[in-house]
């Protein structure tokens, strides 16, 4: 047997695809898989579709092993001349395996490994993101003493001559369930071993963009893991006291990350799960090593390095403050918000709460609309001035009943605002670095029923921060209560959001309402008179949603008119007039100059759901509106011309649109004519499905949905 592969693998399986392919593309003969699974997870299904195809051993460890006991479970195993590790989660790219191979045998080193990059994506995404960037020069060395830089010290993607590590005894210290590849590789480096490094041989360590229920263990954090760090770092340099500049290495290893560790949050300790007696451990370690090490370093860093040789965690966590502020000083002091937000811990949040202030918030401030203003509307209505009133909003000129107390998003207001208020009404998810103060109410209301998946239902994360769906996860933990439109969305909000049932309101969307008001008819009457829109013509309103993938910068995207509403105007100008409106991230403007009297840009209007009431029709796409407008039970037509990239390349649907949704996909402006001028004949085609289409997501609204949340939530 020439090659021993091992991996161990201890939850994820959804990672093993790629992990395996890349496997099978290195065309190996004469190898073998070992493959080390805890059982945590079941992986009979991929290990049974690559079984035929890559030599794969299934060998199991108890579950509560650590990966360093699989590993040696794999080196106890191997019957290779070579042993290689990989992780379950990662893959290679191209040949690396089998270039790393080659060269071990032809340079006869007992070490030889390739170079590793990291990326959040699968193997396909990592390769399409890749054609996007621009080259940039590699500066990589193959250089092996270069693992012992922080962060670097892995065995990963090394091939090991199987007799070098038996020889000088060399495994992993199943004492360690963190760092255990610390120690290896400083019983590696102080073996000296030939080496060869290969720079073309790439690869890709995964990093996880659902580090709640699959963590790495460089992702999760604890108790344990500082004692392992402390007793990884100890033995290494112990392991390798004869040679110095192993032991410089693992050391400064070692002073660097005491120092990050009360310099990356203000009060380092109580962010890291430090225990006083750990502190102390610290302390005695930086004591033990050579002093040459410590003096190497400067500044706030060797007071905080001194501070914890002296045992002195208030100094510690002062001068970790101190360099915190010299860093990040200068900027926070240029940039309000960050201004505000300090303001915010240490001074509004210790004042004193309201109990009937209530904080209202759509679409980040960019609208009163949606189902925010409705509850508003309902409790100004109904309770008057019991309640204190503050809304959220970009443009403080927004005319709203009742008068409330308005505020500029981040300004100081704001802050304050936030955290002398009880309540916190919102539609969207609230910043991520906003901590939610203690005794307060978070209602979510929510903005749709979702046709496109979201958060913990979407693999991989391209259209927001890699680390999208933790934020998204301690942001939902903030909120007491979660507003469901139908039973539909209660599935998917608990799957999404990993939210608890019992925590949801059940009760309907509050925007959706005005459609079951006894007076619409004479409300949409009043808007159309309001908006200068003739009424002698029938309306057509066309919502889009918006792209993920075509943006100048983040939360500003982009919007190409594809509806030709020249042609619209010639053959149905008689007949109808269309509104406009694009989604809220838009943020092109329409130009709809030589189209006046035709149609109508109402992009800019609040409440999207007063225009439900004045379309006859309405013409949607993936938009979450038609799930709204359906509770009108007037015709929709979906304009789908990009359907294909839309669902399987940007976001992939929860129904099947082409046959659940009620009204015709549509594809050109030719369909989209014909389907108009042909419209009683679609509502007769699809009044079947449109009425099963209304039981399953309209069946909650009935226009009482603002009552029941506000009584549930306020009273
Ligand atoms: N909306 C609007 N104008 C549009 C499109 C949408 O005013 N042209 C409003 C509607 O109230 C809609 C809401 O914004 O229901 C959400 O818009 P979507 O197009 O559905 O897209 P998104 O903001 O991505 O939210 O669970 C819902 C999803 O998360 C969708």
């Amino acid at each position: 047997m020439k090659l021993s592969l091992i991996i161990p693998f201890h939850k994820g399986a959804h990672y093993l695809e790629d992990c395996f392919s890349s496997i099978e593309e290195q065309n190996l003969t004469d190898y073998e898989v070992l493959f080390i699974t805890n059982l945590e997870e079941d992986t009979t299904k991929i290990e049974d579709a690559y079984k035929s195809r890559i030599p794969l051993k299934h060998l199991e460890i108890g579950e509560d092993e650590s990966v360093a006991a699989a590993r040696n479970f794999g080196l106890q195993e191997a019957k290779g001349t070579y042993v290689y590790f990989l992780d379950a989660d990662d893959y290679v790219i191209d040949h690396g395996i089998a270039e790393l191979f080659h060269n071990a045998r032809s340079k006869n080193a007992q070490v030889t490994f390739g170079k590793i990059e990291s990326s959040w994506f699968k193997k396909a995404g990592y390769i399409a993101e890749k054609e996007k960037e621009e080259e940039i020069e590699d500066t990589w060395q193959p250089e092996l003493y270069d693992h012992l830089l922080p962060g670097r010290c892995t065995m990963l993607h090394m091939m090991f001559q199987r007799l070098f590590l038996k020889e000088h005894e060399i495994t992993f210290d199943e004492g360690l369930f963190f760092y255990s590849e610390l120690l290896f590789m400083a019983k590696v480096l102080k073996a000296k071993p030939t080496y060869c490094g290969v720079k073309s041989a790439l690869y890709i360590k995964r990093k996880h963009n659902d580090p709640v229920r699959f963590p790495a263990l460089s992702q999760m954090k604890g108790k344990q893991k500082e004692h392992d760090f402390i007793k990884a770092c100890k033995e290494s340099i112990k392991e390798t006291r004869r040679y110095k500049k192993l032991a410089y290495g693992f050391s400064m290893e070692f002073c660097d990350a005491c120092i990050k560790m009360y310099t990356d949050k203000i009060h380092g300790l109580s962010n890291h799960f430090v225990t006083m007696k750990q502190f102390h451990l610290q302390g005695k370690m930086l004591l033990s090593m050579s002093q040459k090490v410590i003096k190497k370093y400067h500044g706030l860093s060797r007071k905080i390095l001194n501070s914890i040789m002296a045992g002195n965690l208030k100094k510690t966590n002062f001068y970790g403050d101190l360099a915190i502020i010299k860093a990040k000083g200068p900027k926070i002091l240029k940039n309000h918000t960050q201004m505000n937000r300090l303001i915010h811990k240490f001074i509004f949040k210790k004042l004193k709460m309201k109990n009937n202030w209530v904080v209202f918030e759509s679409f980040l401030g960019k609208k009163y609309a949606d189902s925010c203003k409705y509850i508003y509307e309902y409790m100004y209505n109904t309770y008057g001035n019991q309640y204190r009133y503050i809304w959220i909003l970009d443009d403080l000129s927004t005319e709203i009943p009742g008068n409330p107390k308005k505020v500029k998003r981040f300004s100081l207001g704001y802050f304050y605002y936030i955290a002398k208020s009880k309540y916190w009404v919102n539609n969207m998810r609230q910043p991520p670095w906003l901590d939610k103060r203690e005794g307060s109410i978070f209602l979510e209301t929510w903005h749709g029923t979702p046709l496109k998946k979201l958060v913990f239902d979407m693999d991989d994360v391209h259209s927001a921060t890699p680390l999208y769906k933790l934020d998204v996860y301690n942001q939902s933990r903030d909120w007491d209560y979660f507003i469901s439109d139908n039973p539909f969305s209660s599935e998917v909000f608990q799957s999404a959001f990993l939210y608890e049932k019992e925590k949801l309101l059940e009760m309907g969307y509050p925007r959706n309402d005005i459609m079951y008001d006894p007076n619409k008819d004479q409300i949409a009457e009043d808007l159309k008179k309001e908006l200068g829109i003739p009424r002698d013509k029938k309306t057509i309103l066309y919502a889009p949603t918006w792209r993920d993938d075509d943006f100048y910068e983040p939360g500003k995207y982009k919007f190409t008119l594809e509806l030709d509403l020249e042609r619209l105007q010639k053959e149905l100008g008689d007949e109808y007039v269309i509104l406009l409106r694009t989604h809220y991230f838009i943020a092109d403007q329409l130009d709809l100059s030589g189209m006046e009297g035709f149609a109508y840009n109402l992009s800019n209007y609040g409440d999207i759901s007063e225009l439900y009431l004045i379309s006859d029709i309405c013409i949607t796409d993936y938009s979450s509106v038609f799930f709204d407008y359906a509770n009108l039970k007037r015709p929709i037509l979906f304009f789908t011309y990009d359907l294909e990239s839309y669902r399987d390349v940007l976001r992939g649907f929860y129904i099947d649109i082409e046959k659940e949704v009620p009204g015709p996909l549509l594809f050109t402006n030719d369909e989209i004519i014909h389907a108009i001028k042909n419209i009683e004949q679609v509502k007769e085609e699809y009044s079947e499905k449109y009425e099963a289409f209304y039981q399953r997501f309209c069946c909650w609204d009935d226009g009482q949905a603002s009552k029941r949340i506000v009584e549930k939530v306020f009273r």
